[in-house]
């Protein structure tokens, strides 16, 4: 079966969120520029500056680009490396939230505010507070409590806050090493998006007799690129394994979990990273990912593709077959 094209081929895009705004389908990936950074298990060669929004009135029908919509320079607090962003709605705003390092080079997380889903979007002067860690992800409840989701390990430094505050010198250890893999992050959010509303809770990832996932478990534990949907009344949390490179997913009955984990989303993509989201336009359920095919294979340079998912009558996800090309 051929790989479905990049959606965009002008510039290079990576870590696609999606969301239906207004009828209209709306796509918050990072912007990939070429640098002359040594590649690295840090990540420094993920040096991006700002963010484009990109938008489709239909599936298969042209993308609109609608140009750079916040950029480094205008974001107080931010030293480098805009990273995985995403995006929510509510009460007629629109919020952006993103992570990036402070000055002191440690990852926190920034939200800027819009009156449209294409922006542009002005960012608040200081990172959400009690923020930390790498790529966010909102998801707004039929309730209408929002939630961010966030955290990566190596790179994304979430090995560096298991005493609550940042610990430089636990960044060499990666990951946990033995006991359970470290969780992903949950908060809720102000009524206004702009803050976490009490505590930061773990995330947990548990297998089908109740254990939170084994550190060890790399084909299964949590790396970075979280994503929340929800799908018949449950609760699809879906993430990364980082260094085995498969998109997977849990479900739970609460937003604030524990998840069981589910299985496979997608198998490795050309390039090192993978990171999705998993948004329904016209009917259908679709995977919004990206591979390095574009660039030919550079890790760092990488491309939003779709693919149309379906669930079995268990919930299960599956890639949909055929693919549209
Ligand atoms: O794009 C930079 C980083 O690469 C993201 O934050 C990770 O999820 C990985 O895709």
């Amino acid at each position: 079966m051929a790989d479905p094209k990049p959606l965009v081929n002008h510039v290079y895009t990576a870590d696609p969120s999606a969301h239906v705004f207004n009828g209209k389908l709306y796509i918050y990936p990072s912007h990939d520029r070429e640098t002359d950074i040594q590649f690295n298990d840090n990540g420094d060669q993920y040096d991006m500056a700002d963010y484009h929004v990109f938008s489709l009135d239909t599936v298969g029908g042209p993308v609109t680009d609608h140009g750079v919509v916040l950029k480094q320079e205008d974001i107080p607090w931010v030293s480098k490396q805009l990273w995985a962003p995403d995006a929510a709605s509510k009460n007629g705003k629109y919020y952006l939230y993103f992570p990036a390092r402070d000055k002191k080079g440690v990852f926190r997380i920034g939200v800027a505010v819009g009156d449209a889903p294409e922006g542009p979007f002005k960012p608040e002067p200081e990172p959400i507070k009690g923020s930390f860690s790498i790529d966010p992800a909102s998801f707004v409840d039929e309730d209408g409590q929002g939630y961010l989701y966030f955290g990566g390990i190596w790179g994304g430094q979430l090995q560096c806050w298991t005493k609550g505050r940042f610990e430089e010198a636990d960044y060499k250890g990666m990951e946990a090493k033995e006991g359970p893999a470290l969780c992903p992050k949950v908060a809720k959010l102000t009524d206004d998006m702009l803050q976490f509303e009490g505590e930061v809770q773990d995330v947990r990832i548990v297998d089908e007799e109740g254990n939170l996932l084994h550190s060890s478990d790399h084909d299964r534990r949590f790396f970075e690129a979280a994503w929340m949907h929800k799908y018949n009344g449950k609760y699809y949390f879906s993430y990364s394994t980082g260094d085995t490179h498969y998109l997977c997913y849990a479900v739970g009955d609460s937003p604030m979990g524990p998840f069981t984990y589910g299985g496979r989303i997608l198998e490795p993509v050309l390039g090192w990273t993978t990171h999705h989201s998993i948004a329904e336009f016209e009917g259908k359920w679709w995977l919004f990912y990206h591979d390095a095919s574009l660039s030919g294979g550079v890790n760092h340079l990488r491309s939003v593709k779709m693919r149309e998912i379906v669930y079995d009558d268990q919930g299960k996800i599956k890639l949909a077959q055929p693919q549209p090309k």
